[in-house]
């Protein structure tokens, strides 16, 4: 043997050793190794908020899951609510229900598979605790999508004390198993014990538990044993409430965390921690929700350095801080490959050994992350599209570029950057890169064709469903 051949073969043992221990145990998804899945959902919290990119609140939770797990640093959103809670569940763009603003009539026609349902079929217990939104009446409930128990919000975020809605036919919204309910104690309290009396009743089936918390959306007032930790030095009242929503909520995810701990389940289970849309910063008291005292002013939601904030298609408004968890499927690291939340119904899926066919199942917009995850295998090149509120602006991503077209009432307008020189969105390339500006162009107009082919038509007066149609775009 040469000397070339020993060190090749060297080299390939020390690769082959290195692999092996580099790489988690998790060996595929077999019926004994089908993991639990817990997806929690912060609702507005924006990019720089965590602890973990520099935000003032103290997230020691949070900040352990980002160390310890995959930290997803391009991962995006919908800049508002609704829509990316069809994303997620449908592993659809939510311009395909034509869905693109906070909707309180039913968001998604009852035939959709959803991630919910393809888990229950598949012998997964499931469970919504949080806030719902795709259809704000007890009738439209989660547990018509697969849902096996649900408490929480039916429609958006809620006054934190009396978990109302805003004013009008949707303002009763506390619920569970789509009964209204009506009980004593702050909101992010609430869903954190029964997330954790859920947990403590499973048994042997893998379980899917999404645990969207209203937490950090208006209007907020927090509880003094929350306010108190805030630093002294910050003396706005908006921001101190803010600050102790956020830190309420880091020790919520680690409450679940410690459940999971108890339970002798955490071993089994994968961890989603995601935000909906980016930080806001509108008036905390809105005046159309119950008033439960909350103080008045803006909120300090922070984006930075991103632009933009919630209901911008700019980088502020939809990507937003992410991480997958989860030490026995993880090697530990940054992610920066762009990745969307409609990835997550595929990615989920093949975690749970549920063959939902990407290559048949065309009408899926979702890429399947797991090899990226688990092997760090690179995804294949592909457009991530976002439609923004009433289709004002709409942005796609492609590789370093991204295209945002503007309707006016005159001419569209369109923007272009090159994220990879300028993650900031300042210099905007649309005037001198006219080659790349149309093939960006073209790639929009092709992925947003089928949009609203899924539509749900409402009778505005009965508020009853008319028919789900497809209807051309
Ligand atoms: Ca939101």
């Amino acid at each position: 043997m040469s000397r070339v051949d020993v060190s090749g073969m060297l080299l390939r043992l020390i690769c082959i050793i290195a692999v092996w221990t580099l790489s988690p145990v998790y060996a595929g998804a077999d019926e004994t190794s089908r993991p639990n899945i817990v997806l929690i959902m912060a609702d507005d919290l924006g990019w720089g908020d965590v602890g973990f990119h520099g935000g003032k609140a103290l997230t020691p939770n949070l900040d352990r899951l980002a160390k310890e797990g995959v930290e997803l640093s391009q991962h995006y959103v919908a800049p508002v609510c609704s829509p990316t809670r069809t994303g997620l569940l449908t592993g659809r763009y939510w311009s395909r229900f034509g869905v693109t603003t906070p909707t309180n009539t039913l968001a998604i026609p009852y035939s959709t598979e959803t991630l919910s349902s393809l888990l229950a079929d598949a012998g997964y217990d499931t469970c919504l605790v949080g806030k719902w939104h795709l259809g704000s009446l007890p009738k439209w409930g989660p547990n018509h999508f697969g849902f096996q128990h649900s408490y929480g919000s039916l429609a958006g975020g809620v006054s934190p004390w009396s978990h109302g809605y805003k004013e009008g036919p949707y303002r009763p919204t506390w619920h569970r198993n789509q009964t209204l309910i009506e009980q004593q104690g702050h909101v992010t309290d609430l869903l954190t014990a029964e997330a954790i009396e859920w947990i403590g009743k499973r048994e042997e089936n893998p379980f899917f538990l999404y645990l969207p918390y209203t937490a950090v959306h208006l209007p907020l007032r927090e509880p003094d044993s929350w306010l108190n930790r805030v630093p002294s030095g910050i003396s706005d009242q908006v921001e101190r409430h803010y600050l102790a929503s956020i830190m309420h909520l880091d020790d919520a995810v680690g409450q679940v965390l410690d459940a999971l701990a108890d339970h002798q389940k955490i071993d089994r289970t994968i961890v989603v921690f995601t935000s909906d849309n980016g930080g806001s910063t509108a008036e905390n008291n809105d005046l159309r929700y119950p008033d439960d005292g909350c103080p008045n002013g803006r909120l300090p939601g922070r984006n930075l350095p991103l632009r933009g904030q919630k209901g911008d298609v700019y980088e502020g408004g939809i990507r937003v801080p992410t991480v997958v968890w989860g030490p026995h499927f993880f090697v530990p690291r940054i992610e920066s490959t762009p990745v969307q939340i409609v990835d997550w119904l595929p990615t989920l899926c093949h975690f749970a050994d549920v063959d939902v066919d990407l290559k048949s199942n065309s009408s899926l917009d979702g890429s399947d992350l797991h090899d990226l995850l688990v092997e760090q295998k690179p995804l294949e090149p592909r457009v991530l599209y976002t439609a923004g509120p009433n289709w004002r602006s709409r942005a796609i991503r492609y590789g370093r570029w991204k295209l945002i077209q503007h309707k006016t009432s005159k001419m569209p307008t369109s923007e272009l950057y090159d994220l990879e020189s300028d993650p900031r969105e300042t210099n905007n390339l649309a005037g001198t890169q006219g080659e790349i500006l149309k093939q960006m162009q073209q790639r929009l107009i092709d992925v947003s064709s089928r949009d609203r082919e899924s539509v749900v038509t409402i009778d505005r007066e009965t508020g009853s469903r008319v028919e789900e149609s497809k209807v051309a775009p």
